[in-house]
């Protein structure tokens, strides 16, 4: 998933981003923070897990007040399918 957040003029929105994080650290398995400009930050995740699962983690870091922007973005190994 990636999301674009409003870094400076947000209280504490890198720390509110990162404890979302550490609970689900099982499944945010790598991520990427890139400084757009003096005000932006993008932010790419990857995550493992069930589709529930993922879904709930996107859910919750797009929810946080100052993300601007957010997109979940699924594959599957192919495993468990019919
Ligand atoms: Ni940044």
């Amino acid at each position: 998933m990636s999301y674009n957040h409003l870094n400076h003029h947000v209280r504490d929105l890198s720390d509110k981003l990162t404890e979302q994080q550490h609970p689900h650290h099982h499944h945010v398995i790598s991520s990427l923070h890139v400084h757009l400009d003096a005000h932006n930050c993008l932010e790419v995740l990857v995550e493992q897990g069930t589709a529930q699962e993922v879904r709930q983690i996107a859910d919750e870091l797009i929810g946080i007040k100052g993300v601007k922007h957010g997109k979940l973005v699924m594959t599957t190994t192919g495993q468990d399918l019919a």
